[in-house]
């Protein structure tokens, strides 16, 4: 359902500011997180994988390994209204794409890759939140 993905991906979104120094996820780079469900996003800075990579950990959902915590990501999904419709899905889909990646050793190129893929995977399934959608929100909840 793509308004529980909205709503995730802002959940998510809210660690961005605390990520950016650490990763050198620069606002040139991507200016706000809800901007990785744009068309034309391009998925080419190792920078956004060590971003998302330090947000999931930030909210507990990554494995010593730095792989998606499939129980503490399941259970984030869940903390959302009507999160039940997303949450197995999208654990699957996610953990689809980190298979497809699993040879890459460098841990934020990997998870850029597996974001991706996810996002992807997720416009194909017609989970994948308009941008309009996004914005309207997001400009909502800084007023
Ligand atoms: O193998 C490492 C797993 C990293 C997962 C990356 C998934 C893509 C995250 C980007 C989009 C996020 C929107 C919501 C996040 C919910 C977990």
């Amino acid at each position: 359902d793509v308004v529980v993905m909205k709503d995730v991906t802002l959940g998510f979104g809210q660690a961005l500011d605390k990520c950016r120094q650490e990763s050198d996820l620069t606002e040139e780079k991507m200016e706000e997180f809800f901007h990785f469900w744009r068309d034309d996003f391009k998925f080419e800075h190792r920078e956004l994988g060590c971003a998302i990579q330090c947000m999931s950990h930030f909210f507990n959902l990554l494995t010593d390994s730095s792989r998606m915590h499939h129980g503490n990501t399941e259970e984030f999904i869940l903390s959302f209204p009507n999160g039940e419709v997303l949450a197995r899905q999208m654990v699957e889909l996610i953990h689809t794409c980190e298979k497809q990646f699993d040879h890459e050793q460098d841990h934020c190129w990997r998870i850029l890759h597996v974001a991706e893929c996810f996002k992807s995977a997720c416009v194909a399934h017609g989970i994948a939140p308009s941008m309009e959608m996004m914005m309207t929100e997001f400009i909502m909840e800084s007023e």
